[in-house]
Formats: structure tokens, sequence, C-alpha cells
């Protein structure tokens, strides 16, 4: 095949003494030339092959796998799964063509755009998968990721769709069983984790049994892209291909790591054991990934490495990830790099905060195994009811990691965790009516400590956990983002105390004096959150097994706080006491530290003064960092400042 864009590199291996896989990565600039004619924006764009590819880089994982260039892909294997016209047809939209004509023809096809490098990028996003697969199943790389666009699974035999011009995937696994004999290629496991239903690779496999067609998406009774009934799980293949076909059609948006490793576990695992295939080819879109804004659904990074990681169980680990959809950049680059640090056996990165699967994930994992038990033993099984019982009618808070838990109930914390469905929003009790008034009203909490680092203080929001945290977080109710950030300094001293705390170890955390001293600085970082989501985060900081029938902080006691400056209140936590900062426009700026009478036992020696460890001095040093408040070097000073002076 010829060798398109840049030059191959074909180092790899051992560097580090530790990968002994050999992982290939395709990556070629050429396909960012695809792109809207007029320069519109669309979310399938050249950017993202590109975001994942520095990200690699940055990481110093590319220089750890070899290297392929793009390769184009030749008629004749286009031509396995599509047909004569359709090859032609796309071929014909090179660059000699007017700009009118190739918006008549993307029109006549579904959320397709064309522009003059379209084509070149179509044969190349083929090809370059098709390489990759021969490579691997010849045995010459053990495995590897395909970064390619335009992506292919919506492409059909006769039509593109869906941003797809060439179906990448299904053209490479007909490749191998069909012009490849000899490589012993004879069964395919062909899974698709795009959060959109893999149409067309459906369809190009509808009665082949060699290439068993596994497709997770979201479908809404047929109401989600690309709509219809193609996607349900009553389709199972026909003819020779009939149960060769597994559709697990989600009911609804939000599904997450919980939901798509239960039909791992569930489904995809024990019929892939059976199957028992040569190779494995993954249309690894990325568009179920939190953050993307056309999925809806929450799969972190962490997910999609144990969904991976138990994919590479079978086949020797023979398997080719090509990328299909994904649309929030900073998302698809830090998947597809857990993604590829599973790929060469890197240690596993944290875990995710996510403890159970949707009521409605059930119903749909029960369905698929009746409809499929008829060609799979392993699905004849009733699930037992313990296992379907997890998950929660009504939401329930639970704390977790916080600068000040008690430390006295970290072992419920798992069990709570698990009984926890922080999503589901049906139903409407006591405990949830309180949150409708708050959600109303917006606050400013202000951050001194690990807070300042966003990504940490989204452990808050969203749940999960950074580096240096030795807990998990569930997040809050309301997991939207903070709708503005800024920076301030205010008249509180900044000091570090305890012992040590369940989610940093030994070592102190922060806190300020609640009463002001204009002598003192305190940099803080203001999140603009809701009253509710405040509450959340004091839950959360305070580690306190609340019911929430009631908030901690509600529109009373914010009235009281704004008059007369600072309020302790019932939680009996580390920072249970409230401390309003003034008002940022009409929005007041609220804080939470340890109580006056705490305060004075850390100034008398009864609660002891301890500098903080160095995961929490990191931390909030990358917050001063990140957030362009201080140098890094300032940030060391003002933290080891505030440690070492006494009170
Ligand atoms: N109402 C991939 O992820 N959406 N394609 C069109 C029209 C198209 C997604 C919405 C989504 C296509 C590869
Ligand atoms: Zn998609």
């Amino acid at each position: 095949m010829a060798m398109a864009g840049e030059s191959s590199n074909n180092n790899y291996g051992d560097c580090d003494g530790k990968s002994h896989r050999k992982v290939g990565l395709v990556y070629d600039e050429t396909m960012c030339k695809h792109d809207t004619p007029n320069g519109e924006d669309h979310p399938e764009c050249p950017d993202r092959i590109r975001v994942i590819w520095e990200k690699l880089q940055l990481a110093g994982v590319s220089q750890r796998c070899v290297v392929l260039g793009g390769s184009k892909a030749e008629d004749k294997h286009l031509q396995l799964v599509h047909t004569k016209d359709h090859v032609s047809l796309v071929k014909s939209l090179s660059t000699k063509k007017k700009d009118y004509r190739r918006n008549r023809i993307a029109s006549q096809w579904n959320s397709i755009y064309l522009n003059g490098s379209s084509s070149e990028a179509a044969f190349l996003a083929a090809g370059s998968v098709v390489e990759l697969a021969e490579k691997v199943a010849e045995g010459e790389l053990d495995c590897g990721y395909a970064i390619v666009r335009p992506p292919g699974h919506h492409a059909e035999p006769d039509e593109a769709m869906g941003f797809c011009l060439f179906n990448n995937v299904a053209v490479a696994a007909s490749y191998l069983l069909d012009e490849r004999p000899e490589l012993g290629v004879k069964k395919i496991l062909v899974v698709d984790w795009d959060v959109h239903h893999g149409n067309g690779t459906q369809k190009m496999f509808w009665k082949d049994p060699r290439v068993l067609f596994f497709s997770v998406h979201r479908h809404e009774h047929g109401g989600f892209y690309p709509a219809g009934d193609d996607g349900d799980y009553n389709m199972v293949g026909e003819g020779p291909g009939e149960g060769f076909n597994i559709n697990v059609p989600w009911e609804q948006g939000r599904c997450g790591d919980a939901d798509y490793l239960a039909a791992w576990d569930h489904i995809l695992i024990p019929v892939a054991k059976e199957f028992n295939p040569d190779i494995v080819l993954l249309s690894a879109g990325f568009d179920a990934a939190i953050g993307d804004p056309l999925g809806g659904c929450r799969v972190t990074p962490y997910g999609y490495s144990v969904m991976l990681k138990k994919l590479m169980e079978f086949a020797q680990g023979k398997i080719v990830l090509a990328l299909e959809g994904g649309y929030n950049l900073d998302s698809i680059a830090k998947s597809s790099l857990a993604c590829v640090q599973v790929l060469l056996e890197d240690k596993p990165i944290q875990g995710s905060s996510e403890a159970y699967p949707f009521e409605s994930t059930w119903r749909v994992i029960q369905a698929v195994r009746k409809k499929l038990s008829a060609y799979w033993p392993s699905l004849a099984d009733v699930l037992s009811s313990n296992l379907i019982d997890q998950k929660t009618p009504t939401p329930i808070i639970v704390f977790s990691s916080s600068d000040s838990e008690t430390e006295d109930y970290a072992d419920d914390i798992l069990d709570q965790m698990s009984r926890l469905n922080i999503e589901n929003h049906h139903v409407d009790t006591a405990s949830t009516s309180w949150r409708r008034d708050l959600s109303k009203v917006d606050v400013w909490y202000a951050s001194f400590g690990s807070n300042m680092w966003k990504p940490r203080f989204l452990c808050y929001i969203q749940g999960g956990q950074v580096e240096g945290m030795k807990k998990v977080c569930v997040g809050s109710m309301d997991k939207t983002p903070p709708k503005q950030i800024m920076w301030e300094s205010f008249p509180h001293r900044l000091f570090f105390g305890r012992e040590s705390s369940v989610t940093w170890g030994v070592g102190g955390v922060a806190f300020i004096n609640p009463l002001s001293d204009l002598n003192d600085r305190t940099h803080m970082c203001l999140y603009r959150i809701t009253l509710e989501q405040f509450n959340d985060v004091l839950f959360q900081e305070n580690g306190l097994k609340v019911d929430s029938d009631s908030p901690l902080f509600d529109l009373d006691t914010l009235q009281l706080v704004e008059k007369k400056g600072s309020t302790p209140l019932a939680s009996g936590g580390w920072y249970g006491d409230i401390v309003c900062l003034g008002k940022e426009g009409d929005i007041p700026i609220l804080t939470m530290t340890c109580t006056l009478s705490a305060f004075e036992k850390f100034k008398s020696g009864e609660i002891p003064l301890r500098p903080p460890s160095e995961a929490y001095v990191n931390t909030m040093v990358r917050g001063l960092v990140e957030g362009g408040r201080l140098s890094e070097e300032e940030a060391k000073a003002y933290i080891d400042n505030a440690a070492s002076k006494p009170l």
C-alpha cells in the first residue's frame, strides 16, 4: 500500500523498560484537510485528531508506539462493503470539481459536509484502518489505534451519512476475511462503543456469522440519531448471521461507567468468550464521554480504560481501535490517552465515582440477554435480584472525600456509594423539594485550599478523584459546572491544621481565621454555583451522613450570614462555619472554614497546626498557577509562609 503524509517512524518498545507490546498508531495530518466548505463550525472538525495526537505526544506515549502515516484504501477493498457507485462517487469529489457540485451531493446525504479534500481523507481513513488491522493480524504489531477522520460506522453500502463517508472498520474486517485468508482470521468481533448506533456496520454484516457485531448506543426507543428501529435489541441478524448482531440500546442519556461496564460484564464479555474471536476491531467513538456535546453520556477515561482492558483478554490481545465520533476535544484526548496506556499495558489509571447503573440499564440488559440467549447460552441465566437491585429509586446524599471528614464512617462509604443513584430525579420527595428553591439562587463559593485547583473542585460537583486524593467524591446532584470563575484576595489569615484527613493523608489542611484581619491576604478562587450545589459541597466537605430532607445552609441562614459576616452551622464538621466575604455584583461570596471556637483551639495548641502534605501543597500550587494567580515559586512561598507562621 502507498504511504501518504508523514513518514513512518519505527521507534517503539522498551525505552522505559516496561512496555513489551508493539502498539501501532496511525496519524496523518492530511486527514485534517477534510473540513466544511465555507469554514463554518462543525463538531466533526480537523482539530479532533490533532488534539488526540498532541495529547499522546505530550504524555510521551506516542514515542513508545510504532507510528504509521496514513495509507490510501484501494477501490477493490472499499467495494467489499460498498457499492461500486458509492466508491466512484466519493472518488469523484476530489479537487477539480466545484464546491456547489459537492454541496449538492452532500445535501442528498444525511448529516454530511464535503470539501475538496474530503475524498482524500476518506480514502486515507479507510486505508489506514485496513493497514493497521493487517499488521496486527499478521503479528507485526500486537494492537493499535487508528486516529482517523472522517469516521465510518454510519456509512452504509451505498450511502454516506452521519459524518461518515466510508465504513472504515467494516472495510478492514472484510479485507481480513476475504482478501487475506492466509492470515487465519476467521472470526472478527466488532465492538462499537460510539454513542450512536453503528447502523452501517450492522447492515454490512447482517447475514455474516464471521463478524459478531456488538453496538451499545443511546437509542431512546428510536428517537436518538440515527433514528429508527435499526438499533433496537430485536435486530439480531438474519440467515446465517442470526444471533451475530447485538444491540444494547440505552433508553436514556447520562449513562456512565457503571452502565457501560454492566453491559460489558453481563452481555459482551460472556458472548465474546463463547465466540472466541481471532481479532477484535473497535469502533472507538468517544462521544459517550463525559462532556461530549452530542452524546449526553458520562463515560470517564477510566471507564474507557476498563472496557478496553476487558476486550484485550480476547484474541491474545489483538485489537485495533479506529476513531469514530467524539466531539469534546478535551474528552476525546483524555479518553484516547487512557486507551493507549491500556494498549501499552501501563499501570491502570484511577477509578471513577459512579457506583450503580440506572434502573433502565438493567431493564435493557435483561431484554438483550433474553433475546440473545437463544444463540448464546451464557446469557440464559436470569440475573439475580441482588445484582439488579443495585440502583436507588430515591436520591441519598453521601459524603466522601473532603479536607475534613471525621474519619469514623470510612467503611460505610463504598456501601453508601453503591446504593447511590444521584441521577434519578423521577421521584420528587421531601428530600428533593428544598433543592428546587435553592437551585434558583447563585452564590460565589470562595476556595482557598485544594479546591482552588479547578479539577479538584469539580470532584465535588461532577464526582471523581484527582491526583493526590486518596478518596473518590460522589459529586453534587446538579452536576452543572460553575457558571463563572474568578480570583480575589481577602483579608483573612490562612493556616494549616489537623493531623491528617481521609482525602490527603497525614498533614494539615487549609483553614482561614473566620474573623478578618487587614494585615492578612488570602488568595481565593471563586466559583459561581447554585446554593443547592453549595450545600452539596458543604455536605461533602464536612463528611456528614445527612439525610437530605433539609439543606445545611438555607435562604434564612444566607440572609443571616450576609448581615453578620459569619455563622456556625449545625453540621459539627471541620468546615462548620460559613463566612460571607462580601458581594460581587448582587451575588454573595461565601466560604467555609472552622468555627471561631475551633480557631481558638488551633491558636492555643489544643488542636495541632500542621503543614500540609506534599500532595495537598501540589494541588494548591496547581490551582494558584493554572488560575494565573501566582508563579510556581510564589505559590510555594505563599503556602510555606502560611504553614510556618504561628497564629
Ligand atoms: N438532527 C458520529 O458520531 N446528528 N456521527 C445529526 C440531525 C448527526 C454522529 C442531527 C450525528 C452523527 C460518527
Ligand atoms: Zn457517534
